[in-house]
């Protein structure tokens, strides 16, 4: 399979409500017309919703690069909703759009609107999370990071930073982000191909957070009071990690020191936290998709073919890494 890499990985230490959609409408419609024959394009956006810094800063960068190239952007946002997004999904195909960028909050139930999307002839593109389909010629391509890799990261650096430690066991308890979501499920499974690299390492806590602060902060006031002894934390995505962070202050205890810490995505927040000691370490997951989102859409639109999966690639920041980071931080 050919893979783009459109982020290099660059640091030595290989240190990366029962409601309906919120807001639909056209957002962005400005510059130059797009796309071939100089027709000004339309495209319609189903994003997941809101729960991160990270998504914020996906979304602002799907919007941004939409106006930059004068297409015309419909947005919706699902509030973590798959049946919200299949909605939109269908919304925008009565629309007539011509083409449909898809950020699927799950990875199963989408074949049916998918199949709709392709008999009408409109090209799908996946951002940031992928999905598991019969048929993979219903979407045009997947622009994600992998994360397996990032789980695998995170486990290995907690592996190395453990293995001299005197304990038999060392307890880790995890905040897992959305069920069924594939960053929940590939970077649990990553995580643990890493931390069997030391055998003290043992997961003996394990809860969602739904990628949020909120419920991040929650989970581990649970973890504390359950009794159970854990010495690490990790967490599917740092909005989880910074209300962990939060509730083990809380606790009396000291973040980054009396529990290791560590999580995915690199937002500036984490940055923070890193500098500040309360993090050890985060893997960063690029949200910057806007770029390289429209290239893939105007390939499809051009009726090239593009790869089933583009990488993106990532880098891990421990605490000097990110100082050293954090001025030209973007997100
Ligand atoms: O890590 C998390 C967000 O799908 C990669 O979703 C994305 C994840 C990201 O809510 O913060």
């Amino acid at each position: 399979m050919r893979q783009w890499v459109a982020w290099a990985a660059a640091a030595a230490m290989a240190c990366a409500a029962g409601c309906g959609p919120k807001s639909e409408g056209t957002e962005a419609s400005g510059g130059a017309a797009s796309g071939g024959g100089g027709k000004k394009l339309t495209v319609g956006f189903s994003q997941i919703g809101a729960e991160s810094g990270w998504r914020t800063a996906e979304t602002q960068s799907i919007r941004e690069e939409a106006a930059k190239r004068g297409v015309e952007l419909k947005f919706s946002d699902a509030q973590q909703k798959q049946e919200n997004q299949i909605k939109a999904i269908r919304s925008f195909l009565a629309q007539k759009v011509d083409a449909i960028i898809l950020a699927p909050v799950v990875e199963t139930g989408w074949d049916a609107v998918l199949r709709e999307a392709k008999e009408a002839g409109v090209p799908v593109v996946l951002v940031d999370r992928g999905v598991k389909v019969q048929d993979d010629s219903l979407y045009a391509t997947l622009i994600a990071s992998d994360f397996v890799a990032e789980g695998r990261m995170a486990g290995e650096w907690l592996a190395e930073q453990t293995k001299n430690r005197p304990e038999a066991e060392i307890g880790i308890a995890e905040l897992q982000g959305t069920p069924g979501a594939a960053p929940a499920i590939d970077r649990k499974k990553g995580f643990e191909q890493g931390i069997a690299k030391n055998p003290k390492l043992k997961i003996v806590l394990s809860q969602s957070g739904d990628f949020t602060r909120t419920k991040g902060k929650e989970a581990m006031e649970a973890f504390l009071k359950s009794g159970k002894k854990f010495g690490a934390v990790f967490a599917h995505n740092d909005d989880m990690a910074l209300g962990a962070i939060q509730a083990i202050e809380e606790a009396g205890l000291k973040p980054g020191k009396d529990l290791l810490i560590v999580s995915i995505d690199g937002v500036r927040d984490a940055f923070q936290a890193l500098i500040d000691g309360k993090l050890n370490l985060t893997v960063e997951c690029n949200p910057l998709l806007g770029p390289m989102a429209f290239d893939a859409v105007e390939a499809a639109l051009a009726g090239k073919k593009l790869p089933k999966w583009t990488v993106v690639q990532d880098r891990m920041f421990d605490r000097e890494a990110a100082r050293k980071e954090f001025a030209s931080r973007k997100y």
